[in-house]
């Protein structure tokens, strides 16, 4: 299969280069993700998949993000749900080019946001029931399988202060215990690897250090990203 072969440093790299190949990236609100992809929409082999966070906000004319923010309780399974939808169509979306790079997953929709809402009495018990009952015939059914995680690994402090500076109106009132609590759960899927499974290998890169030092990391590791050389 296409990690089999992307890891096989046997097989020369235009030919390892041929077979499909996709990459998901991860990592809390404001890790730096859009950053990440941007860098790499530059190569001409890669096609990226931006988060389609402005389809969130504009639902036939509703603001689902806001919603969600706003009443947890009553909105969370509304937004979590299309959330679900829309990281569907990104996984299950014809891919053109060797490399399919995606903000995100259905994994970290589920395992971290769904699981954090849940965990801290932000969504019901019944609509996390549904939403597990969708997530685990999508897991049968559907090909939403990734080749490589690349996990972009930054403090709480951090976040929030991305999060601050790029002020999107809807995340005014996110506390620093929402991204603790978020980052927990990214931590104990993609470090400790104890709670849900793990899709395909992590590539770690730290997050914490200034954007243009966070570019330079990018270039070195090129080809681990590329290839899944991990
Ligand atoms: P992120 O998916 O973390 O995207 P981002 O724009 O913060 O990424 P970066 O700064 O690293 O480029 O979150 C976008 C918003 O959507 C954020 O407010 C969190 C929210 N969200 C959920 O509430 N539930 C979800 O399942 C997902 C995927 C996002």
């Amino acid at each position: 299969n296409a990690v089999e072969c992307y890891n096989d440093v046997s097989i020369p790299w235009p030919r390892r280069a041929k077979k499909k190949f996709t990459v998901a990236v991860e990592g809390n609100i404001g890790c730096g993700k859009s950053t990440f992809l941007n860098y790499f929409m530059k190569s001409s082999n890669t096609e990226v998949l931006m988060e389609p966070v402005n389809s969130w906000k504009s639902v036939q004319g509703h603001n689902t993000l806001e919603l969600m923010y706003k009443d947890s309780q009553r909105w969370s399974l509304t937004f979590q749900s299309y959330v679900q939808l829309t990281m569907l169509q990104n996984h299950v979306k014809k891919q053109r080019k060797a490399v399919k790079m995606m903000e995100r997953s259905i994994y970290s929709a589920k395992y971290c946001f769904v699981e954090n809402l849940y965990k801290n009495g932000m969504m019901p018990g019944v609509d996390y029931a549904v939403l597990s009952e969708w997530f685990a015939w999508m897991q049968k059914s559907c090909n939403i399988g990734v080749d490589l995680i690349v996990y972009l690994r930054a403090t709480p402090e951090t976040c929030m202060d991305r999060i601050r500076q790029r002020n999107r109106k809807e995340e005014s009132l996110v506390p620093l215990e929402y991204l603790e609590s978020l980052h927990e759960l990214h931590e104990d899927w993609l470090i400790h690897q104890t709670k849900f499974p793990v899709p395909a290998p992590v590539l770690v890169l730290e997050a914490d250090k200034g954007l243009s030092d966070l570019q330079l990391d990018f270039e070195t590791r090129r080809e681990e990203i590329l290839c899944g050389n991990v």
